[in-house]
């Protein structure tokens, strides 16, 4: 098939936004692979490629609100990793850095005292674990903060308890919680 000119951009084009979309979604099926808690030893040796390649960048964005945190990208390279911490909300929120294999794995208070029941009980951390925190983060305002994070799985929350007209509302309990892997 004889293309002309304009047949050729289109093609050039068509076959460069398939490569994109193939390699963004070779990159997802990777970081969703990597995050399981039990990896192949095919996927740490591409994890080990991707984090040599230049690919995974040190910073992330992460976005709080009620109730929600999300992170963009969830997969950073090790070492210094700085976090732009965006409350999007109207109250004020915080982001704690743990590692641990996941949000199962954190203890929880089962007593109400201090916390309230079902909010992760950070006395009951590891202080090794214990990677840092925002401190209170105002509404609509931004902290960037600069973590030192070795390779593993990590998990930002913020642990706030909010008084709603007598009862207690922590944040974390409500889904202010996501995953950060570092590679
Ligand atoms: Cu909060």
């Amino acid at each position: 098939m004889k293309l002309n000119r304009s047949d050729h951009e289109v093609f050039a084009i068509g076959s460069l936004a398939f490569a994109f979309v193939a390699m963004a979604l070779a990159f997802a099926a990777l970081v969703t692979a990597a995050q399981s808690e039990s990896r192949s030893n095919a996927t740490n040796k591409r994890v080990a490629q991707l984090a040599a390649s230049g690919v995974v960048g040190s910073t992330a964005k992460v976005t709080l609100q009620e109730f929600s945190m999300a992170v963009h990208p969830g997969l950073v390279q090790s070492g210094k990793v700085s976090l732009q911490v965006d409350n999007v909300g109207s109250i004020v929120h915080e982001l704690v850095i743990v590692r641990a294999a996941g949000v199962a794995a954190l203890p929880k208070v089962t007593k109400a005292g201090e916390r309230s029941v079902g909010a992760i009980d950070e006395e009951a951390i590891a202080e090794s674990d214990k990677m840092g925190e925002t401190g209170d983060v105002a509404a609509r305002s931004s902290v960037t903060k600069t973590f030192d994070l070795p390779a593993g799985t990590y998990v930002m929350f913020c642990n706030i308890d909010s008084k709603n007209g007598g009862r207690v509302l922590n944040h974390f309990t409500r889904g202010m919680v996501a995953t950060l892997l570092v590679v």
